[in-house]
């Protein structure tokens, strides 16, 4: 019987339990809608994890926290398992780069990272000293990787599965190929590691970050100058914030109040998003006369748009998880537009490769700047506004909505809705 881990399916620690499971030969598996934010706050779960943190896997014997601890415990289900090593010395800098990696590399990265994506106050002088710390754990690492291929012995361990998962969120997200390429033996490591079939079938394709993310405060999603009231200052005093070092003027600025969403400053509109989304979770029986119905006698063409994406690279999408994983990651990432936006995500295809197309409904005429800017994953779409004057395309609205099968003749692998 398979080991159930709570968790979503795109998050790094997780992966590192998923990919020992493989290289173990026992079955995890992921809890099923599992909802980031909802699922691990329940009575339940906090009985599993009493901060609340995900992975927790399920195991006969209890419930076990902290992802290195998750994965260490699926890896002993197998006895004198290859990922420990051959000898006490091995073991020992098994857990020696396991620890490494999750105090000076997966700690820096979060540092460095966490802040730029809003989930904590961005300080330049705090990134600063996160991003050195990162160099110097990389600079060692290097070194090391510089004439071992593994970081213990001759074959994959525990150490390379808990390294390559932490260095695979500072890849994706925010170590650029101009940072990495001072660690040449770090990049080699790390794309021959994510290459290894038992890694790629759970990290799925992984492609390196074009750009370091914006702080908060440099994002364009906030006010412009011209919606702020602006206020007459003395030219002296004008002075005066010039003459301070940059540090402190940025310093002061991080923890300030953050602006108002633009789509906020909208005139009201008729339709209130969440009860169309009431609406829509309510509706179990005859969705065409009550749900749909009710999204055309709500829907304000003044206050929202809807629109179709398509997937620009459907021929990539030939594994059914890693397809899955990915449009999961992209409705995560969604997240930061939960009060603005309702959509729904179809995979299409029995078989692959399979097809991947949406429909969103955004609060106001466009799509919203802050999401442009902010889910990477918008540019790897088609967009194209819905037409609701032709009766086609707005049966095409209908039918994703609905999820209906066959959609555009074919049948639907999965269907997920943003609410
Ligand atoms: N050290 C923990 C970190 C767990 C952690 O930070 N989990 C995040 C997601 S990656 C989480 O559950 N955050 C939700 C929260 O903070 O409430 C581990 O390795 O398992």
């Amino acid at each position: 019987m398979a080991l159930i881990l709570h968790s979503s399916n795109t998050n790094k620690n997780a992966f590192k339990a998923l990919i020992a499971a493989e290289y173990t030969g026992v079955k995890v598996e992921l809890v099923k809608d599992f909802q980031m934010g909802v699922s691990n706050k329940t009575p339940e779960f906090l009985k599993m994890n009493p901060i609340g943190k995900v992975p927790v896997l399920e195991t006969p014997e209890g419930p076990v926290f902290e992802s290195n601890a998750i994965a260490r415990y699926v890896a002993k289900l197998k006895p004198d398992n290859p990922l420990f090593g051959s000898s006490l010395i091995e073991y020992a800098h098994i857990e020696q780069w396991s620890d490494f990696s999750a105090t000076e590399i997966d700690g820096s990265i979060g540092r460095w990272l966490y802040p730029r994506l809003g989930y904590s106050v961005h300080l330049p002088l705090a990134e600063e000293a996160a991003v050195a710390a990162l160099k110097r754990a990389l600079e060692a690492l290097n070194t090391h990787l510089a004439s071992n291929t593994y970081l213990v012995g001759h074959s994959v361990t525990l150490a390379d599965i808990v390294m390559t998962c932490n260095l695979s969120i500072g890849f994706k997200m925010i170590m650029t190929k101009a940072f990495t390429k001072e660690f040449p033996h770090v990049e080699r490591y790390f794309w021959t590691m994510v290459k290894q079939p038992n890694f790629c079938k759970i990290l799925g394709e992984v492609k390196q970050a074009e750009s370091v993310p914006p702080p908060p405060s440099k994002k364009p999603a906030q006010p412009k100058e011209s919606a702020k009231p602006k206020k007459e200052e003395p030219k002296k005093e004008a002075k005066k914030e010039e003459a301070k070092p940059k540090e402190e003027v940025e310093e002061e600025e991080a923890p300030k109040p953050k602006p108002k969403n633009p789509l906020d400053l909208l005139p009201p509109s008729k339709m209130i998003l969440d009860e169309w989304k009431r609406l829509y979770s309510n509706t179990k029986t005859n969705f065409r006369e009550v749900a749909i119905k009710g999204f055309w006698d709500m829907y304000d063409p003044e206050g929202y748009s809807l629109w179709f994406c398509d997937y620009k690279y459907n021929d990539e999408n030939t594994v059914s998880f890693v397809t899955l994983n990915k449009v999961g990651g992209f409705l995560q990432r969604m997240d930061l537009a939960r009060k603005y936006a309702f959509g729904k995500m179809l995979v299409i295809g029995s078989q692959p490769p399979f097809k991947v197309k949406g429909l969103w409904l955004f609060r106001g005429k466009e799509i919203p700047k802050f999401v442009m800017d902010e889910v990477y994953d918008m540019e790897l779409y088609d967009w194209k506004e819905a037409d609701i004057s032709d009766e086609a395309q707005k049966e095409r609205v209908n039918q994703m909505i609905e999820d209906h099968e066959p959609f555009e003749g074919e049948e639907l692998l999965d269907a997920k809705c943003f609410k």
